[in-house]
């Protein structure tokens, strides 16, 4: 049964977009100095570092926006779909707080310059104390809205006993069953290992540890990014291009695949470092492919809706419903051109992953070519996608032509920009330009000299996406304020007739099983590994921990 959001827990949902949207526009800001500075055409004023610059950008954006986004997008889909009490509301709420007290706390220590650590924060690289104590809040304040989506789910079973969960509600509990899982390791990390470092209490620290559990983490963060997105090209897509969900058991068996797969594989970060055993790497990235076929499973669902709404409008031949696709309605072309940019972007996880390939785009920016593919262009246009009828629905107003057109011309000047920059870094990371430096324009090198043309189309694609950010930031206060009160449809699809939706088997709910088999896999592809890296870490045994004098 599809009911509407109640005003209270709207306002729930828009205080997390409110947060992502600043943080848009100041990460953004960061992201065009940034690549001024690398054109090696610009020198950052006031005595401005590269690195804090760097940090602030991929911290807003990477983990600031992005979860504020999915824990409020997420929201709304729950209360969509099974509803919120007041309990829970106000739970969340303090979650939100929590949250935004750690998010001040890290924010403020990277502008004073206490935290220039990317936002990685590889040891030994050491910031002050309050950048980890603010990160540590910021996980436990997402853990509160873990809990209460697996109390929503939980609660919406009790009350229809033998009946399926809604898929949206599914897919919240499942993504937010990784985001859980996977934090519990970067937690670790900081409140083990770097906060008592910071502090000064201990004088070393396990470096290849710390990383071990950053990427234990930092792999599944890409999947909890991305499957928001799934969620809504699954759910949601389907209906405003005005066709049916094509399979329910697949949308699940899908998100099923990513929960099993999506955390055993952060070795696939760590394959040139040393003190990690080859044969654990190969395990890791043999699940690495493993975790490629829920894409592809989402590619194949995603072509069947489109052809099925084609054909449905009358469309013949085998690409007659490409045309038949509502490319004037902005709600569809932003995620249709993420999908689009996940076909090059995926190939490049790909080949990421493929342990030799991995060696020649190890640490260039080849590789932030690839995730500004796909967290900044797949995951970014679809959650574009979502707020031009999300932020209506929750403020009561609605999309007007006017902003539809202007999100289309938003959405084309991201891909420009998009294409552009991500390109151009593509192939400089090919010819050897490295990530993470704001020196790489004079290397000294002759190869230098061939890839700093590609540094200056850096800056060109990134201006062009700092004014692709003005729009949408626009659009989005506009959306808030300006736009005419009134009803805006919140759309949610419905499956295709025989689909076979009332035999989606119940197993897909059967969640201490696939907990169990999750909880399996890891213990699989870390527990000897991880035993054999705190023993034997280079270069010394018992682990190589960096005094803390020395940085
Ligand atoms: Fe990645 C590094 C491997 C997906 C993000 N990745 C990163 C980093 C980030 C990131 C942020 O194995 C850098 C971290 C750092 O700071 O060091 N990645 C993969 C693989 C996948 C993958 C195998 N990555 C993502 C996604 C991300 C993301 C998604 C963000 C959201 N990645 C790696 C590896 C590294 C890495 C190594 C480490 C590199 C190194 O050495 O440092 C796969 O999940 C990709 C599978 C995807 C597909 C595509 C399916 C296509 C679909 C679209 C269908 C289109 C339609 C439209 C329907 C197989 C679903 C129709 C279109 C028409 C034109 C008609």
């Amino acid at each position: 049964m599809i009911k509407s959001i109640p005003k209270n827990q709207s306002r729930l949902a828009m205080a997390f977009m409110w947060v992502a949207f600043i943080s848009l526009l100041i990460g953004g800001l960061m992201g065009l100095l940034q690549v001024f500075v690398r054109s090696g055409q610009f020198t950052l004023p006031f005595g401005i570092d590269y690195y804090q610059v760097l940090t602030v950008h991929g911290v807003i954006l990477g983990l600031v926006l992005t979860t504020y986004f999915i824990i409020g997008f997420q929201y709304a889909l729950m209360s969509k779909s099974i509803g919120m009490t007041n309990l829970e509301r106000k739970m969340a709420w303090i979650g939100f707080f929590v949250m935004l007290v750690g998010t001040i706390m890290t924010a403020v220590t990277i502008l004073l310059g206490k935290a220039s650590v990317l936002y990685t924060f590889y040891a030994p690289l050491q910031a002050h104390p309050t950048f980890y104590i603010g990160l540590a809040l910021v996980v436990v304040g997402s853990w509160f809205a873990c809990f209460i989506n697996f109390h929503q789910l939980y609660r919406w079973k009790k009350e229809h006993k033998g009946e399926k969960s809604p898929l949206m509600a599914f897919m919240v509990v499942i993504n937010m069953l990784i985001w859980f899982i996977c934090t519990l390791g970067v937690a670790a990390t900081v409140l083990i290992q770097f906060i008592p470092w910071s502090l000064g209490l201990v004088t070393e620290i396990d470096i290849l540890v710390s990383r071990t559990l950053f990427w234990y983490f930092g792999h599944p963060l890409v999947y909890f990014w991305l499957l928001p997105a799934y969620m809504a090209w699954y759910t949601i897509i389907p209906k405003v291009i005005g066709g049916k969900i094509f399979s329910d058991s697949l949308a699940r068996l899908s998100f099923i695949l990513f929960l099993l797969f999506s955390i055993p594989v952060g070795f696939h970060h760590q394959l040139t470092e040393p003190g990690i055993d080859p044969f654990w790497k190969y395990i890791q990235v043999v699940l690495t492919f493993m975790v490629v076929i829920p894409s592809l499973l989402t590619a194949f669902s995603m072509f069947a809706s489109f052809e099925m709404a084609g054909r449905a409008k009358g469309a013949k031949g085998k690409l007659g419903w490409f045309k038949k696709l509502p490319w004037k309605d902005v709600r569809f072309l932003a995620p249709f051109i993420g999908m689009a940019a996940f076909i090059p972007g995926g190939a490049g996880g790909i080949i990421n992953a493929s342990n030799q390939l991995n060696g020649v785009i190890h640490n260039t920016i080849w590789v932030t070519g690839h995730f500004h593919l796909t967290v900044a262009t797949t995951v970014m246009l679809t959650f574009f996608g979502i707020a031009y009828w999300l932020i209506p629905v929750l403020t009561g107003r609605t999309l007007t032509r006017k902003i539809n057109k202007l999100g289309i011309i938003q959405t084309i000047v991201w891909t420009v920009g998009m294409t552009i920059m991500s390109g151009s870094m593509h192939i400089a990371g090919l010819l050897g330009a490295p990530r993470r430096s704001s020196y790489s324009e004079y290397g000294g090198t002759e190869q230098a000299q061939e890839w700093i043309g590609y540094q200056i189309g850096q800056a060109i694609g990134g201006t062009i996406l700092f004014i692709g950010i003005l729009l949408m930031v626009y659009i989005f206060f506009y959306l808030t304020f300006r736009a005419p009160i009134g009803i805006e449809e919140f759309p949610v699809a419905e499956y295709r007739e025989g689909d076979g939706v009332d035999r989606t088997p119940m197993l897909f709910e059967n969640w201490k099983l696939w907990i169990g088999i999750t909880a399996v896999l890891i213990l699989i592809a870390y527990t000897i590994p991880f035993i054999d890296i705190i023993q034997n870490a280079p270069p010394g045994s018992p682990g190589f921990k960096w005094p803390i004098g020395n940085i």
